[in-house]
């Protein structure tokens, strides 16, 4: 760790508490010089820290910046397990963390960042991932014997993840459409991407990049055009240590559906959570789009529907997207 992280750290373990500048370089066993310099770098970086003289420095209780430092708080026994490296700006989560991957990072390295330039969504898309006011983290994941077509399961897992740490945090009910959107009070308040490598030898997954996008805050600007209408975010005003709490939730949950042996029950949460069984939809494929009943939701987290021929069909989720009619 380097100093500013120490520092760090030892302000999360008590916020709003005041450390000597002196005590602080004691017990890292670094110049007061060298405190001096990570107080002024943290603050730089939006970190309040109030300094008195004769009392010390004191990191704000009510701080909301997302930190490495500030997640593993709340991290329970799995997510621990996790290395997470947090970052100011990444062009996408989900493309750095496939870099890693490739470099041969372990299963259970995360990457978040504050905001991303091209943040991606699905065939794509983007997602839109304004500074300080989103959650945008990608979990590396080297599954045993998967095969791409039970990859759809990690969308699953997390979106139930999401769910669980969204409403234990904000008290308020959200839904799964199917497959990989999460909504809140009517909006999309999260999405998920997740990618594969398949090995070339054998065809079983090397590797999954997880990726989740949670709009915690309202934008400051407001959300584009585009999606003004359908985007929502989890709470209207910044709540204390919000961004932490919920990542660190979100990889708690995941991670606990995630190393279960027997993992089945996931898919009874998921269709409780379905936003779309049970309603009429249209599902969207690149050969045209056609209405439909969604009927269910299969163990294997395909999407039943019946259209109105008759005809049922199973559907998975590569290239095909429904809407709600
Ligand atoms: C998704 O795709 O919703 C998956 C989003 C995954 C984002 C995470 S952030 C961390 C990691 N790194 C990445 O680069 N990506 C992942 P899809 O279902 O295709 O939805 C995309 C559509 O959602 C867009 O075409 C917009 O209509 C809408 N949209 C874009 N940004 C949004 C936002 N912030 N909130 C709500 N809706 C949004």
């Amino acid at each position: 760790m380097t100093t500013k992280e120490s520092v760090l750290a030892l302000f999360e373990e008590q916020r709003g508490a005041y450390f000597s500048g002196e005590e602080i370089a004691v017990r890292l066993a670094v110049s007061r010089a060298a405190v001096w310099k990570a107080v002024n770098s943290l603050r730089k970086e939006g970190y309040e820290i109030d300094a008195v003289p004769n009392k010390g420095y004191c990191l704000a209780v009510d701080t909301d910046m997302l930190s490495a430092q500030g997640i593993e708080k709340y991290l329970d026994e799995e997510g621990q397990k996790t290395k997470l490296c947090v970052l100011p700006e990444a062009e996408s989560t989900n493309t750095l963390l496939r870099e890693k991957a490739n470099n041969g990072f372990p299963e259970g390295t995360v990457v978040l960042a504050s905001t991303q330039t091209k943040g991606r969504g699905r065939r794509g898309r983007s997602f839109y991932s304004p500074a300080d006011t989103g959650l945008y983290l990608s979990i590396l994941l080297r599954p045993d014997g998967m095969t791409p077509d039970q990859a759809v399961k990690i969308t699953t897992m997390a979106a139930i993840a999401v769910c669980e740490a969204v409403e234990e945090i904000s008290g308020k009910e959200t839904w799964i459409k199917w497959v990989n959107d999460i909504y809140q009070e009517g909006r999309k308040i999260s999405g998920i991407l997740t990618e594969a490598s398949i090995s070339m030898e054998n065809g079983s997954v090397e590797y999954v990049i997880l990726g989740i996008g949670v709009n915690v805050y309202p934008p400051k600007e407001g959300f584009p055009e585009e999606i003004k209408e359908t985007a929502g975010a989890v709470f209207e005003e910044k709540q204390q240590d919000g961004k932490n709490r919920l990542a660190a939730q979100i990889i708690n949950h995941f991670f606990e559906e995630y190393r279960k042996t027997d993992r089945t029950d996931y898919v009874e949460k998921y269709r409780a959570k379905s936003l779309v069984v049970g309603k009429k939809i249209t599902v969207l494929s690149p050969s045209g789009d056609r209405t439909a009943q969604a009927l269910d939701v299969d163990q294997d987290c395909h999407l039943i529907v019946q259209y109105e021929n008759g005809q049922t069909e199973r559907l998975s989720s590569g290239e095909i997207s429904v809407r709600i009619s």
